[in-house]
């Protein structure tokens, strides 16, 4: 039954509600308007039409200006061990609750209904309904961000959304006022390293890492304020998508993400990540050569460790995606007792913009009311009235001191556990300045290039060709690539081939497709590094790059494609396979529903028609007799090569085996590079050996240049 609908209405019949107008009144008619006659005009004493129109014609509330387009679950967080030397925050020390949560996940540039993998930071935005109020940390999946100051940001945002005359293009960067901006701002060039790296093109929100970005304060029952940054770790690593499956995937299925979020939570299947801290004492501010109030900079993991202290589960589906996912206002100003901002001077700009534009997306100061920002603790002053008013206010006191009401609500007073903001201490001019020691841009940007594995730097100078190479105006192109030689040779030789321009550095000869066209080239690349500066000295660290990161089949989809005639028992064999390893094998057929197998009756749940390799981790073409007829279809042969060229794991057994020939050089069929080939007789190894690739992309596949697909 529909949620708004009572359980109980005294017209119930067979066990159904009357439909009613909004203020309760039975409607018998909701197929006709009322009419002078059967056709003659509707008449203005329809108010059941009327109220119906009118509700339809005001649904739509102004989207998000940035973030517009999310998705999100609920779920729960558990800490590990009390904090309770560094913070008061219940949520911090109380280690026997669970602290249920909201969490909103988001693309930044693109309108609510543009496409889930555009390239893009994803917000990361966690509500904690604590017992001391509602805490945010409203993060993105990247740990820094492209400017230092807050009066930038409408700046930053106005250059990557479409441009303004055209209204193109959408939810994209590579375009000129983007790269206009971003080119005489090198404060963004750490930044930008990141997004032309494939973390901004995540396979799941689940596969994400998630960042509060800023410093914050830890306080404990001392007044004793400790600097510290928060991260999400997913349990199931960090992995990504490569640009050209990330375009395919926009068109295939814009709502990737979230419907993989939705279906996974639905199938039980939860996503998980640990939270962590990196802290610093408040006497050791000084002591490296990056700024913890910069927003541009990273703490790297090698100098100050992440400590793990909790998990958070994401375990259902919101019952409604206006109410709750649309609705849910997030505020950097939502911290408790125990937490507090640093003076880094983009927290303290966003610290007024999330209370500002919710009053203009929400409409009213009672968002705060709406069930899903409802903090789970009660809540109780003198603030009254003001439109949509939910909560019916009782008794003559609005105001304190109130001796009438007995005192109540009264300040908490910091031993009752109120809030007092961390003191401090501030003293300087008044100026429009910045700290020198937010002075080095590149120094990080190098960092995070020496920290990528070859395949890693070839996605980045194949981003940096690509979006650079969309830009009309040459002098911007230009002056891009001036920025991408302050933070490698090799990486701008590379990029400066592909948009035509000489490199300034003879000693590097560039190849305008990128590495992959050759093994020394490929090399060249993985080997080529930069002196690090404002990284603590830093060279190189593990935490940023994503070949690190733990891979299994879990959370997976594999393709499985069939005809009829194709070998159940290994079609079979292969599901249960996969189930056992967390992954889903989802049947691509000739058409929906049954197959004759040579075993016995199988189901198609996707057809050669509605699938695409780009959907899936991993492409099995099973062994059957029936089989050999599908060498002759283009589309099981694109699915082949398609997933060949991204990097993930194929698998032909027995008579599928003429089909992966067919769609692949002879020098591609290497078991070491994943792709595997049996006869149907070792079918079962192969699954195995399928089975344990699936997650993993394989990149050193030499040939990849010579595929169409
Ligand atoms: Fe936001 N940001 N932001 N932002 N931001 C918004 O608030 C803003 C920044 C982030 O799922 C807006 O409710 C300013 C950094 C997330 O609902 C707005 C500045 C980080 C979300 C706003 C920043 C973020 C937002 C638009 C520079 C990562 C989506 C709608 C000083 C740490 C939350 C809204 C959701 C949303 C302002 C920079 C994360 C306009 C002024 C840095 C995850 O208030």
């Amino acid at each position: 039954m529909a949620n708004n609908i009572p359980a109980e209405h005294p017209m119930m019949t067979d066990n159904r509600c009357p439909l009613t107008t909004n203020v309760g009144q039975p409607i018998a008619d909701d197929q006709n308007s009322l009419r002078a006659g059967e056709r003659g005009p509707t008449l203005l004493e329809d108010y059941i039409l009327r109220e119906k129109l009118q509700h339809f014609d005001h649904e739509r509330i102004p989207e998000r200006i940035v973030h517009a387009r999310g998705a999100a679950a609920h779920g729960y967080f558990e800490l590990y061990e009390s904090l309770s030397d560094l913070t008061t925050a219940k949520v911090l020390t109380d280690t026997t609750t669970q602290t249920p949560v909201f969490v909103r996940f988001s693309t930044v540039a693109g309108s609510r209904g543009s496409a889930d993998t555009a390239r893009d930071v994803r917000g990361f935005a966690v509500k904690m309904y604590t017992p001391e109020g509602n805490w945010d940390i409203v993060g993105n999946n990247i740990p820094v961000f492209f400017i230092q100051d807050a009066i930038k940001f409408p700046d930053l945002i106005h250059a990557a959304k479409p441009e303004p005359d055209r209204e193109i293009p959408q939810a994209a960067t590579a375009h000129d006022t983007f790269w206009d901006f971003i080119s005489l701002t090198p404060e963004s060039m750490h930044m930008i390293m990141w997004i032309m790296s494939d973390r901004s093109l995540p396979r799941s929100f689940g596969m994400m890492e998630g960042f509060g970005v800023h410093t914050f304060r830890l306080i404990n029952a001392q007044g004793k304020s400790t600097f510290v940054k928060f991260h999400w770790k997913p349990v199931l690593g960090v992995h990504s998508l490569v640009w050209d499956e990330a375009q395919q995937v926009a068109g295939k299925d814009p709502d990737f993400h979230r419907r993989e979020m939705w279906d996974s939570i639905k199938a039980g299947n939860f996503l998980e990540w640990e939270l962590g801290i990196q802290t610093l004492a408040e006497d050791q501010e000084q002591l490296y050569d990056f700024d913890v109030l910069d927003a541009t900079k990273l703490w790297p993991e090698e100098l100050l460790p992440v400590r793990r202290i909790g998990k958070m589960t994401l375990n259902r589906n919101p019952d409604n995606y206006f109410a709750e996912t649309e609705q849910v206002a997030f505020n950097t100003t939502n911290i408790v007792p125990g937490i507090d901002f640093s003076n880094d001077p983009l927290l303290q700009g966003r610290n007024f913009s999330y209370l500002d534009t919710q009053l203009s997306r929400l409409g009213s100061p009672n968002f705060t009311e709406l069930p899903i920002n409802r903090p789970r603790c009660p809540v109780s002053n003198n603030q009254r009235d003001a439109q949509m008013r939910y909560t019916i206010d009782k008794g003559r006191v609005s105001y304190t001191p109130a001796s009438l009401d007995g005192h109540s609500p009264d300040e908490a007073t910091p031993a009752r556990g109120g809030f007092v903001s961390y003191s401090a201490a501030v003293d300087g001019p008044k100026v429009r300045a910045r700290s020198e020691s937010f002075g080095d841009h590149y120094g990080q940007a190098k960092l995070f290039w020496n920290s990528m594995s070859g395949p890693e730097k070839e996605h980045i100078v194949k981003a940096l060709q690509f979006e650079l190479s969309l830009v009309e105006t040459r002098a911007v192109r230009q002056r891009m690539l001036g920025h991408l030689h302050q933070i490698n040779e090799v990486l701008a030789g590379q990029v400066a081939a592909a948009l035509g321009e000489p490199a300034s550095n003879e000693q590097v000869p560039a190849e305008p497709r990128g590495t992959a066209d050759s093994v020394v080239g490929a090399q060249r690349l993985a080997d080529a590094t930069s002196e690090t500066t404002a990284s603590g000295g830093v060279q190189r660290s593990k935490a940023l790059s994503m070949a690190q990161q733990p891979t299994s089949a879990k959370g997976r989809k594999v393709a499985i494609l069939v005809s009829h005639g194709v070998d159940s028992q290994q079609v079979n064999a292969l599901k249960e396979a996969l189930a056992q390893a967390g992954a889903q094998g989802e049947l691509v057929g000739p058409h929906l529903g049954d197959i004759d197998g040579t075993g016995g009756k199988l189901e198609a749940q996707k057809t050669y028609a509605n699938a695409s390799s780009v959907l899936y981790d991993a492409v099995f073409a099973p062994g059957g007799s029936g089989m050999s007829e599908l060498a002759r279809k283009g589309d099981a042969y694109v699915f082949l090569a398609q997933a060949y060229k991204h990097g993930k794991p194929v698998a032909a057994i027995g008579e599928s085996v003429t089909l992966l020939r067919n769609a692949l050089p002879e020098e591609a069929i290497d078991a070491d590079a994943g792709v595997l080939t049996q006869t149907s007789q070792h079918a079962q190894a192969t699954i195995e050996q399928f089975v344990n690739a699936v997650g993993k992309r394989y990149w050193q596949r030499s040939p990849v240049e010579t595929v169409a697909a």
